[in-house]
């Protein structure tokens, strides 16, 4: 048995994203050319997984064999069911992902946790009224990392008024840490910069919205999709939404592509490289060409074209340090890591060591 051909499979797929070279991916594997059907994961729980396979949305469970692996599916994953029929569909297999949003587990494990795959464009929510920099940049490096392109969206714009707050000013400020990215400006509330949101996302193509709690990222997805999807509701005195988000969502946008609502983020540590840092840091890294020593460390060194910037005002201090704060993060991380790597390697020889002596004993 193999694949349908391309253009016998139910065209709502390409809605949902399948494209051509998802389809020969399937093709050229022989392991998964046996199982038919691809469908979209649109929502997991802890043992169950919501799927769209271009004709209805249902939930499946997934072979044993997958679960031994080390990642599951999550929202935004493509997957190949087996069975005919909704009744009988499971989760054979997880294809690889194009682009994956990962953050490290909340506490003190250096475990990762995908958060979205197969997300094309990230939008990062940033209340209008209450901006936190560091949080900002430390999302953007996220971003940058999951090979998705990232766009700030400021929301909640209708409230400069009430608060007798200075749009512009607020706009750049924020502008100023998201070097390199659009930075769009929307109200849920009353429609404002809709379209250009909605421009991001033409058919097949799938956004995540990012942000804190209370930012208004369900609120948004409600108003693209025209009516409540999603449930949202009051702010509390903490500023989280009494409804707020818990789990992933990609819904389907009329007459456009897909959005995946993700849960605010409380603990956002870091998994990134140091590629996803410069990206996010590319305003510094171009003045650290020009000093004088390539090993600068932009402390105190002679000809520091980085300090020298602050110096101009051309770069605020603060950036600097959350820089170099962030490196710290991902080097100790990366330190952390190693650690763990190397007890499990010497985990593995001695159960191996045990297992031949065991073998040799008469
Ligand atoms: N003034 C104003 N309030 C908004 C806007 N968008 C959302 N809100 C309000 O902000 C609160 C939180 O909105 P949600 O959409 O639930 O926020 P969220 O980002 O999804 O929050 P979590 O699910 O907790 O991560 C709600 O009371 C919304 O009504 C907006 O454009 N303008
Ligand atoms: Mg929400």
């Amino acid at each position: 048995m193999s694949a349908l051909p391309f253009h016998e499979l139910p065209p709502v797929l390409a809605t949902l994203g399948w494209d051509r070279t998802w389809h020969d991916l399937i093709e050229s594997d022989p392991e998964t050319r046996a199982v038919r059907r691809p469908a979209r994961v649109t929502l997991h729980g802890r043992d169950a997984w919501r799927v769209h396979d271009g004709i209805d949305e249902h939930t499946v469970g997934v072979r044993g064999r997958l679960r031994e692996l080390h990642s599951l599916p999550v929202g935004g994953d493509w997957v190949l069911l087996s069975g005919t029929s909704r009744d009988d569909a499971v989760i054979e297999a997880l294809l690889p992902r194009r682009t994956a949003l990962v953050r490290k587990v909340a506490g003190n494990r250096t475990d990762e946790q995908v958060v979205a795959a197969n997300v094309d464009v990230v939008l990062v929510c940033v209340p209008m009224h209450s901006l936190n920099p560091r949080r900002l940049e430390r999302e953007l490096t996220l971003v940058w990392d999951s090979g998705a392109q990232p766009v700030v969206a400021v929301t909640k714009t209708d409230l400069a008024h009430d608060l007798g707050a200075d749009l512009d000013e607020a706009l750049a400020e924020i502008r100023a840490i998201s070097v390199g990215v659009d930075v769009l400006d929307v109200s849920s509330y009353d429609g404002d910069g809709l379209e250009a949101v909605r421009a991001l996302m033409p058919e097949g193509v799938t956004v995540a919205v990012i942000g804190p709690s209370g930012a208004g990222k369900s609120t948004l997805v409600n108003a693209l999709v025209g009516h409540q999807v999603l449930a949202t509701s009051a702010v509390r005195d903490d500023n989280r939404g009494m409804h707020t988000t818990t789990a992933r969502h990609l819904v389907r946008v009329p007459d456009a592509g897909l959005v995946l609502d993700t849960p605010g983020m409380r603990e956002l540590s870091l998994w990134a490289d140091e590629d996803a840092l410069e990206a996010t840091f590319v305003d510094l890294e171009d003045f650290a060409r020009d000093c004088r020593f390539h090993d600068c460390k932009h402390d105190s060194e002679p000809g520091c074209a980085v300090l020298a910037a602050i110096e101009a005002g051309l770069v605020e201090e603060s950036r600097l340090a959350s820089w170099r704060k962030l490196q710290r993060e991902l080097a100790f991380l990366a330190r952390k890591q190693d650690v763990r790597l190397a007890q499990e390697e010497r985990k593995k020889w001695a159960r191996m060591g045990k297992a031949s002596r065991a073998r040799i004993r008469p």
